[in-house]
């Protein structure tokens, strides 16, 4: 009876959000006796304890291990009973708080069940090993409805049915922190998606792209052996029949700076070290291939190899995997030499040549070996890699680039070139996957962003990371708190309100003109005379009063995001913003007699229409071009504009150690990880709310050949309370809106196997009667 009483009361005081529900009344203490109970170690974790007895505020419990500890109550919640020990769904836990699911994930993360529901959210935990979870038994028991324990399957399959049901599109939205799963997930979503909907062959080709994806987009980070350093919405197309039409890939933002500057014990992207190592002899021989610790960019972070990597054998997957994708022997080996460009320019050095230290390109193997490669005059080489033509009124004068300048100019078209190369795999990628012309535009998309990241030192890119991070959390709480809410409201139903962690503040910290983050961003990096530490400065003036940020020392600020806060160093903001290219270098690639290079300097070309980078006070000859945070802006609203557009599944993964290693469970890590990614809230509105809901039309039109007696009045309200009658649908589990129904989980279930039983029987009558006549 007790605990009922504290059942109701905890959702009642649902209210505050992380309040959880305590034995507030310290008095019925010696009455809970044998109770077990969750404490608080002064360390902060929780362990479980039998309460002895209680005075006052003071209990005495006994530990699992025999210890004897008197406690303040104020550190004690209540524990479930052993029989919702492991329970599959948070939403069964009697006691919600944060212990009792700190404990619940582990026990199944334990028992390699590391996947649990909350509400209507997917909780993945990473076991850092292969578990035994997946393979065609598993996605044949999904589809059959044999197996219903929580998956990234179950997952999939509501989508796939959501979309042939409603008729809507759908989106599977995975987030996490860095290491957390999510790349993993998104494969095992698309693995789901392809054996159910396979059949043309195009399934095959899809997750062919994995492979190629991961090989030039991910890389080794102190948090990620395999770190996806893009972020990627991958579109799977439909037909009527629920059969794979087509795919669209779309990425965002590649992190080019690490192709030639990587911290201390992190790689650049795999496909280097892959080809170095996995090139045979002939390709070697004509790529002027070295090995891996002769290129600066690749020795630089002294790291080579990741454990349990075979950097050769995945040469060979990625080979294998261009040729599905339809990228020809030519292309690939164009690709290649691209590669191979890009390491060598790394090595090319300069030697001043006057007393202004002025420098020149040392004419060495580095730089004969990039002039083949990319198929230019060494002399044209040269030029591009030491002078910018500048516009001076009507005359173009040559200046001498200085060592720091000329370093500069060989890193950026390193940058370019390997990023646009990037593009162009995707996008021949898309050409592969082009949806058909008969196009139902029914599609499930996967959302596979860079998770949010905090490191000692944190830049320009985790800046973009964590804002893409943060218009993601909006996404999640406006599906899950804030619409559910206002929908219940504006449907006239009974209903208390859920608090929930809103980061609005956040945002607008980032994109308000003209005194946010971007904006002063932008503004600084048109001004010639701005530097990081100008803008560091006039941050510090204008955002000072914002509640989310704080002014930190010399080039430094930092930002209180969701998930925590970050210290970001302003040092290289403002010309990784502006990623400006030289008209030079530009130029240099469309006169190359290689393919590649000349598309890429077109791409270039068309890019730099829109000027948003700085105005030399000479009126220089560069690219200008949209800033990089700005471009990254647009593509992040068009994203959510597209997501808005369809029904959300939504996928946390959460990483429960940072060793990487199977068996850790680390409380505390896991614990901030559920904290701002709001499980409990969710767990609480699911189980306060209604989250099944139905217009009455639909609910009547669905449901309504089930009647088995005749109802007077045929509007869809009259019939929908005829059927909830039949079924004996208990009032608490349904309320009835203006529009629409609304039920607890679990109801509609119930109507739906009848109907599907039903229907199939009628079939059967039919067929049988089919086959008399025949
Ligand atoms: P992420 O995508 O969330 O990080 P990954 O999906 O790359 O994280 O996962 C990191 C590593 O965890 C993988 O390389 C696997 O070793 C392991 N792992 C994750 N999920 C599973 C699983 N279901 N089964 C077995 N091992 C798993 V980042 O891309 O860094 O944000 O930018
Ligand atoms: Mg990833």
């Amino acid at each position: 009876d007790d605990e009922l009483n504290l059942e109701s009361s905890s959702v009642k005081s649902a209210g505050a959000s992380r309040v959880e529900s305590k034995w507030s009344d310290t008095k019925s203490y010696s009455a809970k006796k044998k109770l077990q109970s969750w404490f608080q170690l002064p360390d902060g974790n929780w362990e479980l304890g039998t309460i002895l007895s209680a005075s006052g505020a003071e209990v005495v419990i006994s530990t699992s291990e025999g210890k004897i500890l008197k406690v303040n109550s104020d550190d004690l919640l209540p524990a479930n009973p052993d029989i919702l020990d492991g329970v599959d769904d948070l939403m069964q836990l009697s006691y919600l708080s944060e212990p009792s699911v700190l404990y619940n994930l582990q026990y199944r993360y334990n028992r390699d069940m590391i996947y649990t529901k909350a509400g209507p959210v997917l909780v993945a935990v990473n076991p850092f090993k292969k578990v035994p979870l997946y393979g065609n038994g598993f996605i044949e028991g999904y589809r059959g409805k044999k197996i219903d324990s929580p998956h990234v399957y179950a997952i999939a399959d509501t989508a796939m049915r959501e979309m042939i049901r409603d008729e809507v599109n759908q989106s599977i939205i995975i987030s996490g922190e860095s290491g957390a799963g999510k790349t993993e997930t998104a494969k095992i979503a698309m693995q789901y998606l392809a054996a159910l909907g396979g059949g043309s062959g195009i399934e095959y080709e899809i997750l062919k792209t994995n492979p190629i994806l991961e090989a030039f987009g991910n890389a080794k980070t102190l948090r990620n052996d395999n770190s996806s350093r893009f972020g990627k919405l991958i579109e799977i197309h439909f037909s009527e029949t629920g059969k794979i039409s087509g795919a669209n890939i779309q990425t965002f933002l590649l992190e080019k700076s690490r192709v030639v500057q990587c911290t201390e014990g992190e790689r650049s992207y795999h496909i280097f070290y892959q080809l170095c190592r996995g090139a045979p002899k002939s390709l070697r021989e004509k790529l002027h291939l070295r090995s891996w610790d002769e290129y600066k960019y690749l020795s630089q972070s002294s790291c080579y190899a990741i454990s349990g990597v075979d950097d050769a054998e995945q040469f060979r997957v990625v080979l294998e995997a261009l040729d599905v994708v339809h990228v020809s022997k030519t292309d690939q080996e164009s690709v290649f030499a691209m590669l191979s460009a890009v390491l060598w320019m790394g090595n090319i050095s300069f030697t001043v040549v006057d007393n202004e230290n002025h420098v020149e390109p040392v004419e060495d193997e580095g730089l004969v070996n990039v002039a083949m490669l990319i198929g230019c005059g060494i002399m044209e080489l040269k030029l591009a890699l030491s002078t910018r033509k500048m516009k001076v009124r009507n005359d173009i004068i040559v200046q001498n680039l200085t060592l720091s300048q000329a370093i500069d100019t060989r890193d950026a078209l390193a940058k370019s070139i390997y990023s646009c190369l990037f593009d162009w795999l995707v996008e021949q990628i898309n050409k592969c996957l082009a949806v058909g012309k008969r196009r139902t535009g029914r599609s499930i998309s996967i959302l596979d962003i860079y998770g949010f990241e905090s490191f000692e030192r944190n830049s320009f890119e985790q800046f973009c990371i964590n804002y893409a991070n943060e218009r993601l959390q909006q996404h999640f709480n406006r599906h899950l708190f804030k619409l559910e809410q206002e929908e219940y409201i504006q449907d006239g139903i009974d209903w208390a309100k859920v608090e929930f962690e809103d980061n609005q503040d956040c945002l607008n910290l980032f994109e308000k003109k003209p005194l946010g983050l971007l904006s002063l961003l932008d503004e600084e990096s048109t001004f010639p005379n701005g530097t990081d530490l100008t803008f560091a400065n006039k941050l510090k003036q204008h955002l000072k009063s914002n509640s989310c940020f704080r002014g930190e020392r010399d080039n430094a600020f930092s930002v209180c995001h969701y998930a925590g806060e970050v210290i970001y160093d302003t040092t290289g903001f403002l010309e990784k913003n502006r990623d400006l290219l030289h008209l030079d270098s530009i130029q240099l690639l469309s006169s190359c007699t290689c393919h590649l290079p000349q598309t890429f300097a077109s791409v270039m070309l068309a890019q730099s229409e829109k000027p948003v980078g700085p105005l030399h006070k000479s009126g220089g000859v560069d690219s200008q071009k949209l800033s990089v945070a700005t471009k990254f802006k647009g593509q992040l609203f068009q994203l959510m504009h597209r997501l808005e557009n369809t029904t959300p599944h939504f996928i946390r993964c959460i990483k429960p150690n940072n060793v990487q290693s199977p068996g850790v469970y680390d409380q505390k890590l896991v614990l901030q990880q559920l904290r701002c990614c709001g499980v409990l809230e969710v767990v609480r509105i699911s189980r306060s709310g209604f989250p099944t809901r139905m217009s009455h039309q639909k609910f009547a039109r669905r449901y309504g050949f089930l009647l088995l007696d005749h109802v007077a009045s045929q509007d869809p309200l009259s019939v929908s309370v005829a059927i909830l009658h039949q079924f004996n649908i208990l009032p608490e589990m349904y309320q009835v809106g203006y529009t629409k129904l609304f039920f607890r989980t679990g109801q509609i279930g119930v109507l739906e196997d009848t109907r599907n039983r039903t229907l199939h029987g009628l079939l059967r009558v039919q067929s049988c009667f089919r086959g008399h006549q025949g």
